[in-house]
């Protein structure tokens, strides 16, 4: 039988399959796949995943086979051992949440989760959540920043039921992932689009405006045949080191529309004369900071190859 992993626990997997949710173990080859450490994941079934399974007669069952992943959402940290962790696979869109207070928004932190999307041909929206608590001229800020980028930028609040209705409808029929910070609302606006859900919701600490990481682990929510959510824990980082600094400019969708332009090809619209991306940002047409914020990640991965490779 077909099912979809809709929970990851060490060996164990929540499979939903015929409409129940069936506790299933990996089959021994599959186990000693994860044992023996595959090279480059550090888990090799994930939240999402299609898979094959036996059911036993106790009603539990045997993951036979993982079937093959149209994409996967993923980061990967510095560091020479750090492997890439696969946080959900065969998604049709990912939902990246800020709040615009508590804690505060950081769009960079979004830029990095953008270009994993593009790297994995995963529609993105952007979802400022805590509207209630934003200050003047935030809006214009976010709405900005992601102008001529593929971006659907939705502002919400969890609380007062601002949009969710839209992003419900636009969740619709999709599998989804909701990623972001702890404590920005994640769980919250779930719960506002679904109240019958009922998840439990964390708060925030005063003094340092940081989610206390309630959600502890993925999980897929199944609202009905065709539309299901994962929820995921609070991230804290969100690395994108398995990225080649020389490719970074094709994962920016303002940037690759136009870099035919550039002189240097391929040119990594820094250093380089001749660059018609630096033109887009003198004229305003490319919005600066997410210039600079591509500069930021440019330089990073540079240097964390530069000390992998000395
Ligand atoms: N003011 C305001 N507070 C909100 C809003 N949405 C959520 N909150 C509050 O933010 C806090 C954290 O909400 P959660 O839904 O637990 O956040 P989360 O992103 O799921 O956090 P983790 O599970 O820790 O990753 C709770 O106290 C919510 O009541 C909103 O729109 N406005
Ligand atoms: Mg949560
Ligand atoms: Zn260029």
């Amino acid at each position: 039988m077909k099912g979809v992993v809709s929970k990851v626990m060490g060996l164990y997997c929540t499979v939903y399959c015929d409409a129940i949710y069936i506790n299933c173990v990996m089959r021994g080859k599959l186990r000693q796949l994860i044992e023996a450490g595959s090279k480059k994941f550090s888990n090799i079934i994930a939240v999402g995943d299609e898979v094959v399974i036996t059911k036993l007669d106790d009603s539990s069952g045997v993951i036979e086979e993982i079937l093959p992943r149209r994409n996967y959402f993923s980061r990967k940290e510095k560091g020479k051992h750090k492997k890439i962790d696969m946080i959900a696979a065969n998604c049709d869109c990912v939902v990246a949440m800020q709040s615009f207070a508590l804690p505060r928004l950081n769009l960079r932190f979004v830029d990095r989760i953008a270009v994993r999307c593009v790297e994995q041909n995963i529609p993105l929206v952007v979802c400022i959540n805590k509207c209630d608590l934003a200050k003047k001229g935030d809006y214009e800020y976010v709405t900005g920043y992601y102008k001529n980028t593929d971006v659907t930028v939705i502002i919400s609040s969890a609380n007062t039921g601002y949009n969710i209705k839209a992003l419900k409808d636009i969740l619709h029929q999709k599998t989804s992932v909701i990623v972001g910070y702890s404590g920005v609302g994640k769980t919250s606006i779930l719960n506002a689009m679904y109240p019958q859900l009922s998840l439990v919701v964390g708060e925030v600490s005063g003094s340092t405006g940081k989610g206390k990481h309630t959600t502890t682990n993925v999980s897929m929510i199944i609202i009905d045949e065709t539309t299901r959510i994962i929820d995921t824990p609070g991230l804290r980082e969100f690395g994108i080191m398995d990225i080649e600094p020389h490719v970074l400019g094709k994962y920016f969708y303002e940037f690759d529309n136009y870099a035919h332009k550039c002189s240097f090809k391929p040119c990594t619209h820094d250093h380089e004369p001749d660059c018609e991306i630096k033109r887009l940002v003198q004229k305003g047409i490319i919005f600066e900071e997410r210039y600079i914020s591509y500069r930021n990640i440019l330089y990073s991965l540079k240097d964390y190859y530069a000390t992998m490779y000395s």
